[in-house]
């Protein structure tokens, strides 16, 4: 049998089934309703599960937001359309019949990408640059998820004291600079309006403003990496998300990283399971549960 995979971000939600010999088939995306009422949410799920749920016999959930005690509450609710709370763990429960494993995203993917590189390596860190900047640490092979689902949240770290306001209420978060969202709403004149993939996309064409913004958030999250390494000692650091895997983005970081002290840097990497590294983490973890 399979296990049913789902993968809720805040900007799109992907499901696919993933089977005991690791094959992942019938892979599904939609997009996260923009600003979902709880009821919106749980018809996106119905919406995207009911094709699959006949072929699964387990579910495992990588999702946006603290996860704990089965709820999801979100760190910061603009990512999710101001939704800040959802029972995600009785809804799927109840939807599929089956038993059900939720992660936070970004932690998922971390054992994913942890999973992949686990005989060479003990301590590796994870950052998704994507609607938000979510993250997770893997000290001495073990995935850090904190008493309160908290742990790896490097998003809401401090990146400039003096920078915008991040939705969870602190100023100058990574989050508030580097990502996606945080991105397009850098963006002024000519670029006004548009999203972090059309900024990705004026940047390639050597756009100045769009150049400065991707650039502002490439060095941000080297900076992050910084301070992850003098915390964590990380074997490495991989990035992933689609801000984080788009074209020219990890040469930017490692740019900005090669200007740092010697003993604060570490190889970074991108994801080995791309886009789909939440869904591949939230099963492969599902497993040993
Ligand atoms: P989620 O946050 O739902 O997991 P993604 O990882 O796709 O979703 O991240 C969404 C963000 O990535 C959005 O800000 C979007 O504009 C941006 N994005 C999507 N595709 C690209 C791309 N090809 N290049 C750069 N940015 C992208
Ligand atoms: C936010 C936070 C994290 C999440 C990260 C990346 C919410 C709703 N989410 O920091 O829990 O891991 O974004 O999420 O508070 P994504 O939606 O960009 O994939
Ligand atoms: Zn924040």
């Amino acid at each position: 049998m399979n296990t049913l995979a789902i993968d809720i971000g805040g900007t799109k939600i992907s499901a696919a089934l993933i089977s005991r010999n690791n094959q992942l088939t019938q892979h599904r995306q939609i997009a996260t309703p923009a600003s979902p009422s709880p009821t919106q949410l749980y018809e996106a799920l119905v919406s995207i599960i009911t094709p699959l749920k006949n072929h699964a016999d387990s579910v495992a959930v990588a999702s946006t937001g603290i996860i704990c005690n089965g709820i999801l509450t979100a760190l910061n609710p603009d990512n999710l359309g101001g939704l800040n709370d959802f029972p995600l763990m009785e809804t799927l429960s109840t939807l599929t019949g089956s038993p059900c494993w939720l992660l936070n995203d970004a932690q998922a993917a971390t054992w994913a990408e942890y999973y992949h590189r686990r005989d060479t390596i003990s301590d590796m860190v994870f950052i998704t640059v994507s609607t938000g900047v979510g993250g997770g640490i893997v000290q001495q092979g073990q995935l850090l998820i904190g008493k309160r689902g908290l742990a790896g949240h490097l998003g809401h770290t401090l990146a400039d004291p003096r920078g915008p306001r991040c939705g969870c209420g602190r100023y100058g978060c990574v989050e508030a600079i580097a990502s996606g969202r945080a991105i397009a709403s850098q963006a002024e004149g000519e670029l006004a309006g548009k999203d972090a993939k059309a900024i990705f996309s004026a940047f390639h064409q050597g756009n100045l403003q769009a150049t400065t913004i991707i650039k502002r958030s490439a060095n941000t999250i080297a900076n992050l990496i910084t301070n992850i390494k003098a915390t964590t000692d990380a074997d490495c650091v991989v990035l992933g998300g689609s801000v984080g895997l788009a074209n020219g983005y990890l040469e930017l970081v490692q740019v900005a990283m090669a200007q740092q002290p010697l003993a604060l840097q570490v190889p970074i990497v991108s994801a080995h399971y791309h886009h789909d590294a939440g869904l591949w983490g939230a099963a492969l973890w599902s497993r040993e549960q």
